[in-house]
């Protein structure tokens, strides 16, 4: 069987560590070049493609690379055509609401008519559309939460960890969208022979967690 699995890993953020050491623990071994687009294992027939995390969703559709390893926050958001065959366990994060500490809040009413500040404004649009609420969503790629502070937003939607970013900006999360962990897209293009990888790769995923657990 000559058939390969092609793997797309943020190249370097936040998911970058937590994927590879995933890959090493499931006994895959990356001649790990920094700065390098791509590589290969040398145990396990699998390529790996080095990427910005909100081009994953995308390559993976495209079938430039056959899997990938994304924040399920950055798959709502991109609506390909990739689907989700595992939760990974890292990555923990969720997509919420915040406002000005001093502002009163007691319920998505009262985003009514607010001019929200967000890198996600797809998944927040449809939010707003469920909860009948009308508002101005402002799409901003980075530093979302000192919009309100310079006056480009009465509130913002971002992701959120430990909430530190929030406080240390005078903000309060009110509503959350969404609960996000990092997850192993798969697009659908793969031949038999390439199934056959991903579910001894799944094995192996799902082996390495239960030891942990
Ligand atoms: O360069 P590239 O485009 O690949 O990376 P990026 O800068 O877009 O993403 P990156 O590396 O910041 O995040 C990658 C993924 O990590 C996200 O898509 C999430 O799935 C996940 N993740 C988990 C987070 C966080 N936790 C997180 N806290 N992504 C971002 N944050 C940011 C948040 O935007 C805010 O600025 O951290 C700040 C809040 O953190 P706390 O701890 O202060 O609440
Ligand atoms: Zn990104």
């Amino acid at each position: 069987m000559s058939a390969k699995l092609k793997i797309a890993v943020q190249k370097s953020g936040r998911l970058h560590d937590d994927s590879m050491k995933l890959l090493k623990e499931c006994g895959i071994d990356v001649n790990n070049g920094v700065n390098r687009l791509k590589t290969e294992a040398s145990n396990f027939p699998l390529e790996l493609f080095f990427l910005r995390d909100d081009d994953i969703p995308q390559y993976v559709e495209d079938g430039v690379a056959d899997i990938g390893i994304v924040g399920e926050n950055v798959v709502f958001e991109k609506q390909k055509q990739v689907k989700v065959v595992e939760k990974l366990g890292f990555g923990k994060c969720r997509l919420s609401v915040a406002v000005p500490k001093s502002m009163e809040y007691n319920g998505v009413n009262d985003l009514q008519q607010l001019r929200i500040a967000t890198s996600y404004p797809v998944i927040v649009a449809n939010y707003l559309e469920q909860h009948h609420v009308k508002a101005d969503i402002h799409e901003i790629s980075g530093s979302v939460e000192i919009a309100p502070g310079i006056g480009l937003a009465d509130a913002i939607c971002d992701l959120v960890s430990s909430g530190s970013t929030l406080f240390m900006n005078g903000l309060k999360e009110v509503e959350v969208m969404l609960q996000s962990e990092a997850v192993l897209v798969a697009g659908s293009k793969l031949s038999d022979d390439q199934q056959q990888l991903l579910d001894k790769l799944l094995f192996r995923m799902r082996a390495v967690r239960k030891a942990k657990n």
